[in-house]
């Protein structure tokens, strides 16, 4: 463990690093290599169909998980393989349309992904136009998994420490900023929405059940056959074979596949491995700090023999 000395140092180098890539837009940060204000922006006004469906994320907390299942679920091309698009193709980033995408011309269903906080969404979602499907993962867990994901960032040229890091997610520096603003935002606003709070450690602990509980959220009915498609194709280890949703397709100077794999362990509580007592402590004392007054329950750790 370094000194405090030390760590002060590196997290200074990291958050230093990390604004020289990076830019603000209404308290939020965003990766400046791949979207820009102007962006951000037009997003606000981007044109909503009723059966758009959004995923919505905090970083590392089942986005391509749910990418997956959602495809799936909507487009039965994806399900017989008879469509053989990536699965960030089939959910593009509203905020990081690194591919391009014509929003517009999208047959419907559409189905956009994104890590904004409620604030900086389209606005006709308000008024009820659309589905948001938000997934919320432990920030224990989003935390580990998105230490290990930054140090794969090829754009962020200096040495990443486990503590300089802590530091900063619950600061909130980091890219799409505070998981606690963001959970607590969407949360205490969902009935502005039109919306299903689905958790990661709930669809670990049964996969089929948390499909089906989407397909109701949506309108959409699946038979049996078609269900287990669906989850067939979302556990992590087909998911982790699958060249169409591991993200090994993303190519090296987005992230630095030689440093770490996307769809690394896919637990609940990976957290006790890298967190000391102390650091555990403390996390948990900022937590009921920022989220102790809401009612929301957090899963931390999970029998792992009987997750999907
Ligand atoms: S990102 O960069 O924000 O889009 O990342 P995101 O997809 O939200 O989160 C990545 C973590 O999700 C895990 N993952 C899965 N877990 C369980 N089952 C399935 N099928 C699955 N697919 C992805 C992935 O492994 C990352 O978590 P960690 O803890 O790093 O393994």
């Amino acid at each position: 463990m370094n000194s405090p000395e030390m760590a002060t140092i590196e997290q200074d180098a990291l958050g230093e690093a990390m604004k020289a890539k990076s830019f603000k837009y209404k308290g939020i940060s965003f990766e400046k290599r791949y979207t820009s204000p102007e962006v951000i922006d037009a997003i606000e006004h981007m044109e909503i169909r009723d059966n758009d469906v959004f995923l919505v994320t905090y970083p590392k907390s089942g986005t391509v998980w749910t990418q997956q299942i959602l495809s799936l679920i909507l487009n039965e091309g994806h399900r017989n393989g008879t469509e053989q698009i990536t699965n960030i193709e089939r959910a593009p980033a509203i905020e990081y349309n690194i591919h391009n995408v014509d929003f517009k011309s999208r047959p419907s269903p559409r189905l956009f992904s994104s890590h904004l906080p409620y604030y900086l969404m389209p606005k006709d979602l308000r008024f009820k136009t659309g589905k948001v499907v938000y997934v919320c993962r432990n920030p224990k867990d989003a935390l580990v998994s998105y230490y290990h994901f930054f140090k794969m960032n090829p754009n962020i040229k200096c040495t990443v420490t486990w503590e300089a890091f802590l530091d900063l997610f619950i600061k909130g520096k980091v890219l799409c900023g505070s998981w606690f603003d963001h959970v607590r935002g969407w949360y205490t606003h969902k009935e502005d929405f039109n919306i299903l709070i689905v958790k990661y450690e709930e669809m670990k602990k049964d996969l089929r059940f948390n499909v089906q509980k989407i397909c109701k959220f949506l309108d959409i009915t699946l038979n049996d056959k078609a269900t287990d498609i669906v989850v067939e194709r979302a556990t992590f280890k087909n998911m982790k074979d699958d060249p169409l949703a591991n993200y090994t397709f993303l190519p090296n100077d987005m992230y630095d596949k030689s440093k770490g794999v996307f769809l690394r362990k896919g637990i609940v509580g990976d957290w006790k491995n890298l967190m000391t007592v102390a650091q555990n402590e403390m996390f948990d004392k900022v937590y009921k700090e920022k989220m102790g007054d809401l009612p929301m329950k957090i899963t931390w750790e999970l029998n792992e023999e009987t997750a999907s």
